[in-house]
């Protein structure tokens, strides 16, 4: 028996990541020592079949329909919300107000207004929060913030961060949540864009304070959701608008004086997830792309780049997993993010990225919408 202090865990959500987070409750204990050993004690989602075999099938040890009755139980300390965005400010102040710690998955709200709710929430509350962004606990990620942290690339002139998928590419993929701006917020740019701002601030330590942004929705009329929410959902033969952006490119500049690029779209044919990063600074540059998760490609100087296998027991989290070039997956950086999030817990601090830092993107965000829909920001080229 361990003599750990339990901790119960109540999850709301059950699709693409409620089962990696499920993956990370489950597992993390056995590779991790925790000052915590987390309990799966409810999963809550509207259908009471649905839930039950969600939960029969992820380890959950109880479910309920009202994620209301999940936040008011005893048995639940920590709540975790893997909803899309329309219900992640509603959730998350009632759990923080009920003294819970929350971890919400990214980006942290539809708007900056409900992310400023919960930033406010999470500041008169006892519970910790965090936002989900789970590369940032990529090993390889994680070694390159390093890296910048030692100065190794001297002072940082460009920022490069891509995140490319293709998975609405075809103009008959249905209308699911993630392309309805009432439930996603925004599309490309909230989704996947969130993500490589975040890994752009992290790795530097600097971030974003101006953008210039250009949009586009390529296909704007889809078939409704037949079956399933998820990304291999099915569609009718009703059809209904696309609200959100399939595409996102803006150019900023960071607070340290790099000047950045960034591209989020889902109509990159041939590319499934990836999340790349350059950076260039002074003494040397730094390239990663999530395709090949294990590698982390440097240049220090003369002679272009070389690849280093983040597969060593001295890099970040890799130690936990197993020997040398055996390499890590997807699933992995949400046991770091679990791991680093119950630690925190256990230490009485917010874990980074906190919602304070999701609400930093939520801003970038809404910034990016902003240029985008301003024409005088656009320059044609004359004829
Ligand atoms: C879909 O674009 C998605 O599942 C995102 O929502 C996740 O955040 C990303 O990790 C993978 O792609």
């Amino acid at each position: 028996m361990s003599d750990k202090t339990t901790i119960g865990v109540g999850m709301v959500g059950y699709a693409f990541m409620g089962r990696v987070h499920s993956q990370a409750w489950r597992n993390v204990g056995a590779f991790f020592d925790l000052p915590l050993a987390p309990r799966m004690a409810v999963l809550a989602g509207r259908s009471k079949e649905r839930t039950a075999a969600a939960s029969a099938q992820l380890g959950w040890a109880d479910v309920e329909t009202d994620w209301r009755e999940l936040i008011r139980r005893d048995d639940v300390q920590i709540v975790d919300i893997c909803t899309p965005g329309d219900s992640h400010a509603d959730i998350a102040i009632a759990a923080l107000d009920a003294g819970k710690h929350v971890i919400c998955e990214k980006p942290l709200a539809n708007t900056v207004a409900e992310a400023e709710a919960m930033v406010r929430a999470a500041a008169s509350a006892p519970g910790r929060n965090m936002v989900a962004f789970n590369y940032r606990r990529v090993p390889a990620v994680a070694l390159a913030r390093r890296y910048v942290e030692e100065g190794r690339l001297g002072e940082i002139r460009h920022v490069r961060a891509q995140y490319l998928q293709d998975w609405i590419v075809d103009p008959d993929f249905p209308l699911v949540w993630r392309l309805r701006k009432d439930k996603a917020g925004s599309g490309a740019l909230g989704d996947i864009g969130a993500h490589i701002i975040d890994t752009a601030q992290f790795v530097t330590g600097q971030h974003v304070v101006g953008v210039s942004a250009l949009t586009e929705t390529f296909v704007k009329e889809r078939p409704l959701a037949a079956d399933s929410a998820g990304l291999a959902a099915t569609g009718g033969a009703a059809t209904g608008p696309v609200t959100v952006d399939d595409a996102a490119l803006f150019i900023g500049r960071m607070s340290g004086g790099a000047l950045a690029s960034f591209e989020a779209t889902r109509f990159a044919t041939g590319r499934k997830n990836a999340l790349r990063i350059e950076i260039n600074g002074s003494r040397g540059s730094l390239a990663f792309d999530f395709e090949a998760m294990n590698e982390l490609w440097v240049s220090e100087g003369d002679g272009g780049f070389t690849r280093v296998l983040v597969t060593e027991p001295d890099h970040p989290y890799v130690g936990a997993w197993w020997p040398p070039g055996h390499g890590l997956g997807y699933e992995h950086t949400f046991t770091h993010e679990i791991k680093d999030f119950l630690e925190a817990i256990a230490q009485g601090s917010d874990p980074a990225p906190s919602f304070a830092d999701g609400l930093r993107v939520q801003r970038v965000l809404a910034a990016v919408e902003q240029s985008a829909a301003d024409a005088s920001r656009y320059t044609v080229v004359e004829d």
